[in-house]
């Protein structure tokens, strides 16, 4: 059965899913948007594990236990700063998408919930990053069929609906 995509507009760290996607930096020590929130809601001991990972690099992705979170698990990825598109932004986006889903894989999960990564603090246009995030997602779910469900975690309706229509494109 190929997996589930889909949109939805919700505050990410009420999700029972195996495992959410945090939109951290590259110490992965906390931070504001997403990534506050996740250590709120995590609790204290999230931040203490994340002290003994050695940060992350861009594009890359780490994981550790949801903690408090109703997620069993974080996965923590680190999307690009956007300058102007060409200073390869997309590639380290894609990659972001593409190395979370890889270690879901390998951890044993079926689930996962991701932000719109790098489209706050880190300033990537959302219309772009939207269809960057969706063909990444698309191509590495066709190599990993253990994934059951991936859910694109929007914060507003306005990004739901352009999730929304890129899905049916997509997928058709
Ligand atoms: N649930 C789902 N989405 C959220 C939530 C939430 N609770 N909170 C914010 N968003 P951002 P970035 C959306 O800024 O651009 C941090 O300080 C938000 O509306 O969280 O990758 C890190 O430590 C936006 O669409 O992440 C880094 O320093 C998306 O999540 C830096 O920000 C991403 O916004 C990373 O910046």
């Amino acid at each position: 059965m190929p997996a589930t995509l889909r949109a939805i507009c919700a505050d990410i760290t009420t999700l029972s899913v195996d495992a959410i996607v945090n939109a951290a930096n590259n110490t992965l020590l906390g931070g504001g948007g997403v990534d506050g929130a996740i250590h709120r809601a995590a609790g204290p001991e999230l931040l203490a594990y994340c002290h003994t990972l050695n940060g992350c690099a861009t594009g890359e992705a780490k994981i550790t236990p949801g903690f408090r979170l109703p997620a069993r698990h974080v996965i923590h990825t680190v999307g690009p700063v956007w300058r102007d598109g060409k200073h390869g932004e997309p590639a380290l986006l894609a990659a972001c998408y593409r190395h979370a889903l890889k270690l879901a894989a390998q951890s044993g999960l079926e689930t996962i919930a991701f932000p719109c990564i790098s489209t706050g603090v880190y300033g990537y246009p959302p219309d772009l990053a939207a269809p960057c995030a969706l063909r990444a997602v698309r191509e590495e779910l066709a190599r990993l069929p253990s994934i059951r469900e991936v859910i694109f975690c929007c914060f507003s309706e306005e990004e739901r609906t352009r999730y929304e229509s890129l899905c049916e494109i997509f997928l058709a």
